[in-house]
């Protein structure tokens, strides 16, 4: 009752940030992102009888599983799917990213994603995409999005049960777009999601703002994929992610992802554009600047970020394909 998967990140154009039912994880608005061809989790599920107890590793390190961070994500996750689908033995998962973990670059949504297809493997369990979308949206919310190829909108639904939440493909590819991730910072961050966006829904005087917005934006972000109009993309996704943040900021207590690089970043991409170099930031729950641009401007783009003092790294992200099952197996 061995299964493995990769699967990618994907990088939300239009963001999540608050949950309608913190127990379904069903969220207060769609949201419409990018999966990503180079980021990835790569993760091995195994059932059976020989384990005692679950076991997780995460990135080569063993996960306590009496640990209050476990418990309340993969423990949780586990115990959800052995309910619905009556399951009683006890699993090791090996898991492991390409990439730094919990740093704002959407670990949890490779993670879920490829947790969710192993164990789809694993147990035989014969969903489609759509329900492994609102299988793996129960672990986490973001990961409904990792399971489809290219650009991808995430449905809040209206049911009570979850039924109707789950995520769609809005196009299949954009070949020539880029993101030019800039790393400003390894480390984990401190507040995570999940406990940020609850304190957002319950104490940002801008919460209301961002729901009665979020509409518009959708709409004319669903118009620009389908046209591949880069600058309709491209300035909706940059105005959606500042009132994101926006409303993490104006959170009592504030919630403020960015460091000083993240600004001197935003900063000088509205400067190369003033100058005619097109290109636009996202920035998701920590403080690296996703730079969005075209395949023609991305080596001048990459070149004036390595002037920029502090940046850590920098990835080129593709859009790319969705969840899949491998046969590479990590034990
Ligand atoms: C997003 N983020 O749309 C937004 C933008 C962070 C900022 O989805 O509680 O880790 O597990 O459902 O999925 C991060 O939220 O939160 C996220 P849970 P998740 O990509």
């Amino acid at each position: 009752m061995k299964a493995s998967s990769v699967s990618p990140i994907n990088i939300a154009l239009i963001k999540y940030w608050g949950k309608r039912d913190q127990d379904l994880i069903l969220p207060y608005n769609n949201s419409i992102s990018m999966t990503v061809d180079s980021l990835y989790s790569h993760t091995t599920v195994d059932f059976g009888e020989q384990y005692e107890e679950d076991i997780f590793i995460l990135n080569n390190k063993k996960v306590e599983v009496n640990s209050v961070e476990y418990k309340k994500y993969i423990g949780r996750f586990l115990n959800i799917v052995r309910e619905k689908y009556d399951i009683d033995l006890k699993v090791k998962i090996m898991s492991e990213n390409n990439f730094p973990t919990s740093a704002g670059l959407a670990s949890s949504a490779s993670g879920f994603s490829a947790l969710s297809m192993a164990i789809n493997g694993a147990l035989n369990l014969g969903l489609n995409s759509r329900e492994l979308s609102i299988l793996s949206r129960l672990g986490s919310g973001s990961s409904a999005r990792s399971i489809y190829d290219g650009f991808v909108e995430w449905k809040k639904g209206e049911m009570d049960d979850g039924s109707d939440s789950y995520a769609e493909q809005v196009i299949e590819d954009w070949a020539s777009l880029r993101m030019v991730i800039c790393i400003t910072d390894e480390k984990q961050k401190k507040i995570k999601s999940r406990a940020g966006m609850t304190q957002s829904v319950n104490a940002s005087p801008m919460y209301s703002g961002w729901l009665s917005s979020i509409d518009e934006d959708l709409n004319l972000m669903r118009n620009g994929l389908m046209r591949k109009n880069f600058s309709v993309v491209g300035r909706v996704a940059e105005e959606n992610c500042l009132k994101m943040h926006a409303v993490m900021m104006t959170t009592k207590p504030s919630i403020i992802y960015w460091n000083d690089i993240t600004l001197k970043i935003i900063k000088s991409i509205i400067d190369w554009r003033k100058n005619g170099l097109e290109s636009y930031f996202t920035i998701d729950a920590g403080s690296q600047v996703k730079i969005i641009c075209m395949e023609n401007n991305m080596g001048e783009i990459i070149e004036n970020c390595k002037k920029i003092k502090g940046i850590k790294d920098i990835i080129v992200a593709k859009p790319g394909k969705g969840s899949k099952i491998t046969n590479k197996h990590l034990f």
